[in-house]
């Protein structure tokens, strides 16, 4: 008696199930499956366009050198260094100066641009860097380039030339270095 009333039991739960299944729409175990992704997915696509509008705005503020360092003072720049140099860069400081003595000065930029080559990459190098570099340009009095500088050997927080027509560079530290123009570009003095 006792096995056909654990029998019974187990015949009313199956057809109490089976109740539930005709009640509720029918949902084959493979379409459970398919449908699980899916609900997935949407869940977190809010998160992953979140995530995707962050990465596109911090790269575009690195883009536009957001992240530079802050030592940095951005001076008033002569308006012809973004003439000579149209394309994207952020410029730290200008001055001119008669630096091969010609009677004429010349227009000398601190800039930051992408890459520590200027347009031309020498022919041993393959890849440039993508990140932001410091740089000087040197341009004649009619904005014809003389010297572009691949990156500067040390970073530069400020500068001045002298009377004689030499750089005078100062690094974030203070430490000072003073350059000469050859007929190549700055050569070192000390
Ligand atoms: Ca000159």
């Amino acid at each position: 008696m006792e096995k056909a009333s654990a029998m019974e039991k187990k015949g009313s739960q199956n057809l109490k199930g089976g109740r539930r299944d005709a009640a509720s729409p029918r949902v084959t175990p493979e379409g459970a499956a398919r449908r699980r992704p899916a609900g997935r997915v949407r869940k977190i696509l809010p998160a992953l366009l979140a995530a995707a509008l962050l990465a596109a705005v911090l790269f575009f503020a690195w883009y536009r050198g957001a992240f530079l360092p802050r030592w940095i003072v951005w001076e008033e720049v002569d308006e012809r260094a973004a003439e000579a140099y149209p394309r994207f860069a952020r410029f730290q400081s200008s001055l001119t100066a008669d630096l091969d003595h010609d009677g004429t000065e010349e227009l000398v930029v601190l800039l930051w641009k992408h890459g520590r080559y200027a347009d031309h990459k020498p022919f041993w190098t393959r890849r440039d860097t993508p990140r932001f570099v410091q740089h000087i340009f040197i341009y004649s009095e009619d904005l014809k380039p003389r010297w572009m500088s691949s990156g500067v050997p040390a970073p530069v927080a400020r500068w001045e030339a002298d009377e004689h027509g030499r750089i005078h560079l100062f690094t974030p530290e203070g430490e000072e270095s003073v350059w000469e123009w050859n007929r190549f570009g700055l050569r070192l003095l000390g």
